[in-house]
Parts: C-alpha cells; sequence; structure tokens
C-alpha cells in the first residue's frame, strides 16, 4: 500500500516554499491521487494515446516523470520494441526512485532514466512528448522556449500531452472550480490545516496558466491542433498535435 501523505498535517512555524525532496517522494503516490482529480485516468490515458501515436523506432519524452506512471503507462501499451522512453526530472529524490520501479518491472520497451531539467532535455526524433503537470513548476518566462523545443524535437504527426492545473480567467467561474477541488480534497481526508499549509507552501512554486494561455502558447508556436480531452475542476489535460 502506498504511504499516507501527511506532510502537512502538523501545524508550522514557517511553512516553506514546497520542494520535491525524498519526504514528498516517498509519499507521491498518494500525494497525487488525493490531490490531482481524476490522475489514474490521466495516467491510462497516456498509454492509450501512446498505443495510437507512438511510431516504430521513435523516441518519447516524459518531462518531469516523478515516479515514472506516465512512462510505463506508453510502456506497457506500446507494441514491444517500439520505442526508446526517456524518464526525466529535476529532483534527485524522484529519479532515485523511480529508476528502481522501472527495475522492478521487465518492461516491453525500455525506459531511460535520468535527473535533469526539462529545459534542457534534448528531444529528438520524438512521436510523444508528456509534460503531465510539471509546466506549473516552471518559470512562466521559461514556458514558450521549452514548448518550442518540444515542437522542434516532435515528428510530423506527433504528439505533446500537456496536463496542468489551470485557472479560470473570470472571478466567479474560478471560484467555483477552486471551490469543487478544494472539496475533493476535503473528501480525501485532507484536513484544513493541511490543505491551508500545502497552499502557502506553492504559492511561490506553482504557477497556473488558464487554458487559453496554454492553447495560445501552443498554436503560436506552430501547433496544428490542441485538443483538451479532459478536463475536471481546475485541471485539465490537452494533447497538441503537430
Ligand atoms: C506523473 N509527471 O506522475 N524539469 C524537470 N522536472 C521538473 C522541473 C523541471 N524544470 N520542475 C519540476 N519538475 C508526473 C507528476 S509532479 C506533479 C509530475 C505534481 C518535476 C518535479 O521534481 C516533480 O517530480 C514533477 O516535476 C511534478 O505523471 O507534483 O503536482
Amino acid at each position: 500500500m502506498a504511504n499516507k501523505d501527511n506532510i502537512f498535517a502538523t501545524p508550522r512555524d514557517h511553512v516553506g516554499d514546497f520542494c520535491f525532496d525524498d519526504a514528498v517522494a516517498d509519499v507521491f503516490p498518494d500525494m497525487i491521487n488525493r490531490s490531482v482529480p481524476g490522475y489514474q485516468t490521466i495516467i491510462d490515458t497516456i498509454g492509450e494515446l501512446g498505443q495510437a501515436y507512438v511510431t516504430p523506432h521513435s523516441n518519447v519524452f516524459d518531462l518531469g516523470c516523478s515516479l515514472g506512471a506516465a512512462s510505463l503507462s506508453v510502456a506497457r501499451r506500446c507494441p514491444a520494441n517500439q520505442c526508446d522512453i526517456f524518464a526525466i526530472d529535476s529532483s534527485e529524490a524522484m529519479v532515485k526512485r523511480c529508476q528502481r520501479v522501472v527495475d522492478a518491472f521487465n518492461l516491453p520497451n525500455a525506459i531511460h532514466v535520468s535527473e535533469g531539467y526539462a529545459q534542457s532535455a534534448s528531444i529528438n526524433n520524438a512521436s510523444m512528448v508528456i509534460m503531465n503537470f510539471t509546466m506549473q513548476f516552471i518559470a512562466p518566462d521559461e514556458r514558450r522556449e521549452i514548448v518550442k523545443r518540444v515542437y522542434d524535437g516532435l515528428n510530423p504527426g506527433g504528439i505533446f500531452v500537456l496536463s496542468e492545473k489551470v485557472q479560470h480567467e473570470q472571478e466567479a467561474g474560478n471560484a467555483l472550480i477552486n471551490t469543487l477541488h478544494l472539496n475533493f480534497k476535503r473528501h480525501n481526508g485532507y484536513s484544513e490545516l493541511e490543505i491551508s499549509q500545502k497552499r502557502a507552501a506553492l504559492e511561490n512554486v506553482m504557477l497556473i496558466d488558464s487554458f487559453s494561455t496554454h492553447e495560445k502558447r501552443l498554436r503560436n508556436v506552430g501547433f496544428s491542433d490542441v485538443v483538451m480531452w479532459y478536463k475536471c475542476y481546475n485541471f485539465m489535460s490537452l494533447v497538441a498535435i503537430k
């Protein structure tokens, strides 16, 4: 069973910025499942998209892979030896555990795990690039450049799966989706203290855009279509097609 996330359960005098350290990596599956509505559906669908779009002898990049859930989903769904999957994360704690997870399975497609920044990943011969809730942790002024690099590294017809927490552009609607998400977290057993301390920890670290900001950025670098295939409260997943 996954370790329970109670990182923010006790009162803190000072809440520092959130970081992906050993404590977070140890409870990550529980944390993300109780915080992101539909996380497992998104992971399963990423595998299904891989099955449909990954072409023979191409590369797949999973930028901000954490423990490798999206990479594993693609590795399992694609025909054997179809692709090389590069799972990259900037957190040493995540990468160490991700490597352990990958080593524990005999997978039909290779997953190469490495520590690094999405900003400097060398993306080439890609039929699929995944950023599953990673862009939101990257400085807003660096986002366009990453999207451009993803576009340039994709083969024609390749896809970019971008999942993000988003804000609604009008205040009333934004309050509505935030409240629904808050209730989702309460329902999943997070206390008011945990919710408020985590919110404070993420305040300077997770900076979210609206759907239209993402869409404009993707179209601006050249993606021919942008499909929002998933949305629940303030979480969405897009597929941008080259
Ligand atoms: C999943 N995709 O389970 N470059 C690379 N990695 C980064 C960067 C960066 N610049 N900044 C943050 N990260 C995963 C879930 S979690 C989402 C992704 C969440 C990494 C960070 O270390 C963490 O592992 C991941 O992005 C974000 O499908 O915690 O809400």
